[in-house]
Formats: C-alpha cells, sequence, structure tokens
C-alpha cells in the first residue's frame, strides 16, 4: 500500500509506514474544499462531532476530546538528540535508537480498521524561500481538516516538492487501532497516557507522534515543526524560531512599525495580535498569533513571517470585550473542540460575555445548567477548550501577512502572566539586555499543559520552555550570536511587558485589552526615538506621564505600575541566580551572567 506521486522517497517512506502501521487503505490528500468536507463528515457520521446551526455558525463543528487527552503533555513530551546534553536540561530526553525501537512497537497495526492519511503541507506561503515542507501522515481526520485550516495543505505543495524536494516527517496516529468491523462508537480515540510520545528527533528533522489527537500533539506543523524543529534548524542556519505573535502598528501620522511578542501559552497572543486600540487614530492589525520565524533581509534587518495560515486559539476568555475580532474569525467555517454546546446547537463558553442561554451540553457530554452562585461548578468549556479558524476570516488580518519576504521588525516584546513585581514595561538597554531579559522569563502556569499545576510561577524562557528543540543554554548564545550579526540601530529593541499586575488585595491593576495599544504607543515611540523614558536599574521606563492613562486606573496605580519594585527585583534575580541559571552549567553564556551581576549591583546601589 503506498501513493503514486512523483517524488520516489515519500513514495517509500508512504510504504514503510503503511507497512508497519497496516490501515485499511492510503489517502494522498489533496487540499481541497472536497475533501475538507468529506473529513467533517466522516467525523459527524462517526459521532465524534457535532455540526453546528447553519444560520448562527455556518461551516462549523464541535468536537470533545476524551479527558485524557485535552492540551500539550509536557512530560510526554521528547527531544531524542543523540546526547541528552544536545537536548538540554529543559527537555525530556531519550536515546533516538530507544525510543525508535519503542515508538515501532506501539506503531505495528496502530492504524488498522484506520484510514492513513498522507497530508502535505506548507508552514510558510506555498513555495517561498523561507517556508518548509513537511509530511503528516496521520490516522485522524480531525488533524486532516484541522491542518487544513493551520496550514497550507494539497497539490500546490506537491508540485514544489517535485520528484526530489526536501521535506519534514511527521508520523501520526492516535494510538487506537480498530478491530473488524469495530468504530470508535462516537468515542475520541486516543491511547493512554502513559503511551503517549510526542517525539522530535531533531538531527534527522523528524517528528513521531503516538497516543493523542489533540492540538500540538497531534497538529504536526505547528509546536512539533514550525517550533521545536524549526528551533534547531533555526540554529543551525542562523536564523530565529520563535513563540511569537506578530503584529503591524499604524500611527495617525501612517507610520507602520512591526512588534513580535513573546508570551508563555495562553497568556494572551491572540488578544493582543487582534487589539483594537483604545487610544484614538491608532491601529493594529495581525500577521500571526503564535509563531515567529524571522531572518535577516539584506538591510541587515530582521524580517519576520508567520508560518501558519489559521488560529488554534483558547476559547474561554475570549468575547466581543477582550477580542472582537477573533469572535469574528470564528463566526464560520471553524472547528471548535472541548467548547459547550447550546440548544439551539451554537457555541457557548465561560467569559464568552454573556450568560449561558438556557440548559448546555458541557464539553464532558453532560446536561449543564449555568449556576453563578455555585463558584465551584465545573465550567461548560474545558480551561483549554480551542477554536480553529482561518486567519484570512480575521477582520484586522494585515494585507502582508502572506508576504513570502515577511515584515520588518522594529521590536520585540517579551513578558508574562506576574501578579507581582514586574512593571507594566521596560526596556533593554541593548540586544544583549534584551536576550537577558527574554532568559529569565518567568509566567504563572495556565491550562495550555496538561500536566502543570495552573497557579504557580515557573521560568519560561523567551516563552520557548516546552518548543525548544535543542540545549536552552545554546539557544541563548544563538540569541547573542544573531545579534552579532547586525548593528544595534537594525536590531529590533527589546521589552519586557506585564499587563497581569495584582493589587495586595488580588485586584487587576491594569485592564489590559485594548488598552495594552498605551503600552504600545510608547514602545512605538521608543523605536523612534521620540518616547520619554527615565533610566533605572532594571533598564528603560516610561516616565509615568508618558503612558496615556486608561479611564479607571488611578495616578496611584499607574505609579505603582511603573516604578521598579527594588526588594521584589532583588528577590526574582536571587531565584535566577540560585535556582534557574544554574540548570544551563556552563552552557550559560557569560554575557547573561554579567548582566545578572550588573542589573543587581544598579539595585543594591
Ligand atoms: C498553543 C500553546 O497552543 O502555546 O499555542 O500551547
Ligand atoms: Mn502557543
Amino acid at each position: 500500500m503506498s501513493i503514486q506521486s512523483k517524488h520516489a522517497k515519500l513514495n517509500a517512506w508512504v510504504k514503510e509506514i503503511a507497512e508497519m502501521t497496516q490501515p485499511e487503505k492510503v489517502v494522498l490528500c489533496n487540499g481541497s474544499q472536497a475533501e475538507y468536507d468529506e473529513m467533517i463528515k466522516i467525523c459527524v457520521d462517526g459521532g465524534l462531532a457535532i455540526p453546528l446551526n447553519e444560520k448562527k455558525r455556518p461551516g462549523s463543528v464541535l468536537f470533545s476530546s476524551d479527558p485524557s487527552d485535552v492540551a500539550r503533555v509536557e512530560n510526554r513530551t521528547y527531544i531524542a538528540s543523540k546526547t541528552k546534553e544536545a537536548a538540554g536540561p529543559t527537555n525530556n530526553w531519550i536515546d533516538p535508537v530507544e525510543l525508535k525501537n519503542t515508538l515501532k512497537g506501539l506503531y505495528r497495526g496502530c492504524m488498522k480498521g484506520r484510514t492513513m492519511y498522507v497530508i502535505p503541507f506548507s508552514m510558510g506561503p506555498v513555495g517561498s524561500n523561507i517556508a518548509k515542507i513537511g509530511i503528516e501522515i496521520t490516522d485522524s481526520e480531525y488533524v486532516v481538516a484541522n491542518m487544513h485550516i493551520m496550514t497550507r495543505v494539497g497539490d500546490k505543495v506537491m508540485d514544489v516538492l517535485g520528484s526530489d524536494g526536501e521535506y519534514i516527517e511527521c508520523l501520526h496516529s492516535v494510538g487506537k487501532p480498530l478491530a473488524k468491523g469495530e468504530t470508535d462508537g462516537g468515542k475520541w480515540p486516543c491511547a493512554p497516557i502513559e503511551q503517549k510520545y510526542i517525539s522530535h528527533f531533531p538531527e534527522t528533522r523528524q517528528i513521531w507522534s503516538y497516543g493523542s489527537g489533540y492540538g500540538g500533539n497531534a497538529l504536526l506543523g505547528k509546536k512539533c515543526l514550525a517550533l521545536r524543529i524549526a528551533s534547531a534548524v533555526a540554529h543551525d542556519e542562523g536564523w530565529l524560531a520563535e513563540h511569537m505573535l506578530i503584529l503591524k502598528i499604524t500611527s495617525p501620522a501612517g507610520v507602520v512599525k512591526n512588534v513580535a511578542a513573546a508570551f508563555p501559552s495562553a497568556c494572551g497572543k491572540t488578544n493582543l495580535a487582534m487589539l483594537i486600540p483604545t487610544i484614538p487614530g491608532w491601529k493594529v492589525e495581525t500577521i500571526g498569533d503564535d509563531i515567529a520565524w524571522m531572518k535577516y533581509g539584506e538591510d541587515g534587518r530582521l524580517y519576520a513571517i508567520n508560518p501558519e495560515a489559521g488560529f488554534f486559539g483558547v476559547a474561554p476568555g475570549t468575547s466581543d470585550d477582550s477580542n472582537p475580532s477573533a469572535m469574528r474569525s470564528i463566526e464560520k467555517n471553524t472547528i471548535f473542540t472541548n467548547v459547550g454546546l447550546t440548544e439551539d446547537k451554537d457555541i457557548w463558553w465561560e467569559g464568552i460575555g454573556y450568560d449561558a442561554p438556557g440548559k448546555l451540553i458541557d464539553w464532558k457530554g453532560n446536561e449543564w445548567v449555568q449556576d453563578k452562585g455555585n463558584k465551584e461548578q465545573a465550567p461548560a468549556a474545558h480551561p483549554n477548550a480551542r477554536f480553529t479558524a482561518p486567519a484570512k476570516q480575521c477582520p484586522v488580518i494585515a494585507p502582508e501577512w502572506e508576504d513570502p519576504k515577511g515584515v520588518a521588525i522594529d521590536a520585540i516584546l517579551f513578558g508574562g502572566r506576574r501578579p507581582s513585581t514586574i512593571p507594566l514595561v521596560h526596556q533593554a538597554k541593548s540586544w544583549n539586555h534584551g536576550v537577558f531579559m527574554g532568559s529569565i522569563v518567568g509566567s504563572e502556569i495556565t491550562a495550555a499543559a496538561l500536566d502543570l499545576k495552573a497557579g504557580t510561577i515557573r521560568r519560561d524562557p523567551f516563552a520557548m520552555l516546552p518548543f525548544c528543540g535543542y540545549n536552552m543554554g545554546d539557544y541563548f548564545k544563538h540569541w547573542i550570536e544573531v545579534g552579532k550579526k547586525s548593528t544595534e540601530d537594525k536590531l529590533p529593541k527589546i521589552f519586557f511587558v506585564n499587563w497581569f499586575r495584582k493589587t495586595a488585595e488580588g485586584k487587576w491593576l491594569w485592564p489590559g485589552y485594548g488598552d495594552n495599544s498605551r503600552v504600545l504607543k510608547w514602545v512605538f515611540q521608543q523605536c523612534e526615538g521620540t518616547g520619554d523614558f527615565v533610566e533605572t536599574p532594571i533598564g528603560k521606563m516610561p516616565t509615568v506621564e508618558a503612558i496615556d492613562r486608561p479611564e479607571g486606573v488611578s495616578a496611584e496605580d499607574m505609579k505603582e505600575l511603573l516604578s521598579v519594585d527594588k526588594a521584589g527585583w532583588l528577590k526574582e534575580l536571587a531565584d535566577v541566580r540560585d535556582n534557574h541559571y544554574p540548570k544551563f552549567g556552563d552552557k550559560l553564556p557569560k554575557e547573561l551572567m554579567d548582566f545578572l551581576n550588573s542589573v543587581e549591583k544598579a539595585l543594591q546601589a
């Protein structure tokens, strides 16, 4: 069993995998609308998806996954490089030969009773010299349909691949073979947690995923290819593959700046990428909401592309207030996963901006009636419930979002959820100071990963902790090396932002969302050289008057948001010194230790 493409190596690989996994049949995906419709029909007929109300939510469906399969599984995610050192202290490592043996055991016969789909996909505009081609083999129709939205799929990719083009092998199975005559019976197929393996072989540029059908574990173009494998490729080739949104901001005078921003999962990247400014005359447009690939142009500036074609956004909390553009993007042709279902077959989730209309079916398939008096009530939508929507449906998508050249990046932001210590915004004094800032990013844990305790703070350098495909110490060094290839006047300016400060009583100090445009305005001005700022031990900071104060934020609050909490910072840096940096041993670049020492000294002065 194989496919008859022009690409002999691909045909041979497909044959080899089909022999191992023993599917009923093999299909080469062509990327057509008819193919997408067919995938959805198979899922609907099999009881895995519910079509939504055609009038309210045309072309859309709802899936509910297994409770063991609702998010990325970081402790089942592996970087299998030849040596443990190459994977580094922040990744799970298994010897590649051993892992392949284990996986081959699991893959043997794992597609019995299912169709094996071969998905040719492009990360980045098809044919662009920045784009990378992947071939995902999967036994999940859900994955094929999601890949249609999240990447560019099909014949046009095969044309670029020709007879000997390069591609990244992405092998996926839900790990649930079917016996003769057996069907899924409406139950989301996956393997038990201890059999889930999200495996990466950076040296051979391969991805082998087994046992999960959900999100980043299964849509292999996203976290696995565009971040973990691409980060290793980028290291070797001298560019950057980053967990960053890309936005375009235009001032009232019509001047454009492009900003890339790294925040850990579920910290509002999609909201920031689609922000509607609350300051008159300013405009923000979206280029990407999760991943940026940045390469130098001939002018010595970094140019970024969004390798994806869709949004796989966190649904709960998304509303007309927090993100009206996301709400417009998901009005049609959208796949919802693990949200609540209303009686008239529409979707609902916590934080959607209105009460649940009547009786719902929750994400676990049970009847659910909102009880606002009951703080303990289990949510109707899983906290990591998602929507998959085509980027082109976003009303504020920037015209250049598919430009193969990418956009020249003026500023890079790092941030995380930090209830204390970290001010609203501060700016690095230099590229390397910015690398230091990125290396110490910390954030309260969210629901985007299954196996972590929500609410506690963990260091998530560059928001890449779960996504860096090699030794994080070498990754820090790579950032420093990339900086050396240009000059400070051409390199993006680097900032650290924190929308999540709280008072001692737990009240938000900053309204966030559209009001974050006030911070973007200062970032813009700093790039132009027109912002008001003061030098502080932690970097440049806006004067209190430099940021337009939003309604409801007192002058006192503003001062607190924009002051340096010396005691808090000294504790922060002590934690970096004692608990974070030692992990990297002698891989930690000296430049970063020098910044730790000098910032600490300046704070003590
Ligand atoms: C995501 C994540 O899905 O970061 O984007 O977890
Ligand atoms: Mn992400």
